[in-house]
């Protein structure tokens, strides 16, 4: 690993990197100064397998980031480090290296000041609206055309929906027998779950640049609680704004936890929801009439494409997303289907909070 880390311009000495148990794609490391005080280092292997375009990929992160940092100049924002995330080139000014061994690796600055979170109060959700609310504003006027699509039809559920069907037909690892009854809850939702991006055909939704990837847990807070930076840009994107919406509530608006075995602990949090709701419609005033009115459906769409996406990867074998047991992906495709069972009911308290 050093000679990895050799080829990066850091800009002191540093120990031994250490790994980090985050996010279910991509390796991550911390590399710490070698003395107190100085910087330390976030190291990743990118996963070249799901991030098929690397160049394409770093040129995004590089292109967001540069844009947020120059926003936050404009404002006198003084510690801008703590504030958006900054690449590392390497000695040759380059985003990444790949090694002999075909693997591609990118370090960041490491922000020590902050931590991540998987679960937030009202008041933080508040904060976090604001924080993911400003995040899209600060994008919006970069044009789509600066950005590649680092996954191609990421967040299209029609899309989503005919890889299912793919690995149904497939059945690879023979599962499928027994995943019927998840099958038939997806398959009756399935028009209703693609009225997006049909209403985009139409020409009556927009696309705009989000996160799309606005887990809790990718969102650094300070030491009091209030959101600092926005991390894990691999997925910045043109995409309908319930994409940050729904992904959020997926996340931080369910009393369980993704992968909850006990599906008992699966509930809306409606404070959280009216928490988050609020801070983020404060924020977010590009909205037009239709998306505002659909982001209840967009929690629902972000939890249903979840249960499409992760049981897709429980039929193909486990081949995408990284498992901690052999059942997990099928234990975390039983919880977003749960999840989603309960924003159902409560769909029509989350309109009248958005109205409201
Ligand atoms: C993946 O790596 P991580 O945890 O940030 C996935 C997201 C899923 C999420 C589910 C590139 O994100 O889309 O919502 O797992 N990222 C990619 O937890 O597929
Ligand atoms: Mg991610």
């Amino acid at each position: 690993m050093q000679n990895i880390i050799s080829q990066f311009r850091l800009a002191n000495s540093v120990g031994e990197p250490r790994p980090l148990k985050v996010g279910l794609i991509n390796d991550s490391y911390i590399i710490p100064a070698a003395t107190e005080g100085e910087e330390s280092y976030f190291l990743q292997r990118i996963n070249h397998h799901i991030f098929t375009n690397v160049e394409g990929l770093q040129n995004n992160i590089k292109t967001v980031t540069d844009h947020i940092r120059t926003k936050l100049q404009n404002k006198g924002v003084a510690d801008i480090d703590n504030h958006v995330l900054r690449l590392i080139p390497t000695k040759d000014n380059r985003l990444y290296i790949k090694t002999a061994g075909g693997d591609y690796w990118r370090v960041y600055h490491f922000i020590s000041a902050g931590h991540s979170v998987e679960q937030v109060t009202p008041e933080s959700a508040y904060l976090a609206g604001v924080a993911f609310g400003e995040f899209q504003n600060q994008l919006s006027d970069l044009p789509h055309s600066a950005l590649c699509e680092s996954i191609p039809n990421f967040h299209n559920i029609e899309f989503r929906l005919w890889q299912l069907s793919e690995a149904v037909k497939a059945d690879k690892a023979g599962r499928v027998a027994g995943t019927q009854d998840i099958l038939n809850e997806i398959n009756r939702r399935a028009d209703d779950m693609c009225l997006a991006e049909r209403l985009f055909r139409e020409g009556k939704l927009p696309k705009r640049i989000n996160h799309c990837d606005t887990k809790v847990n990718n969102m650094l807070f300070d030491d009091e609680g209030k959101p600092m930076c926005i991390v894990d840009l691999d997925t910045v994107m043109p995409g309908f704004v319930f994409s940050d919406f729904g992904d959020f509530m997926r996340t931080a608006a369910n009393t369980g936890a993704e992968d909850d075995s006990d599906l008992n602990n699966i509930h809306v949090n409606m404070e959280v929801f009216r928490a988050y709701t609020e801070g983020y419609l404060g924020q977010a005033r590009f909205l037009t009439d239709i998306e505002r009115s659909m982001l209840p459906y967009g929690c629902r769409l972000l939890s249903y494409m979840q249960t499409v996406r992760f049981l897709t990867d429980w039929l193909n074998g486990d081949t995408y997303y990284k498992i901690l047991y052999p059942e997990h992906n099928l234990v975390r495709t039983r919880a977003q289907l749960r999840l989603l069972e309960e924003q159902e009911k409560c769909s029509t308290d989350m309109e009248k909070i958005v109205k409201a």
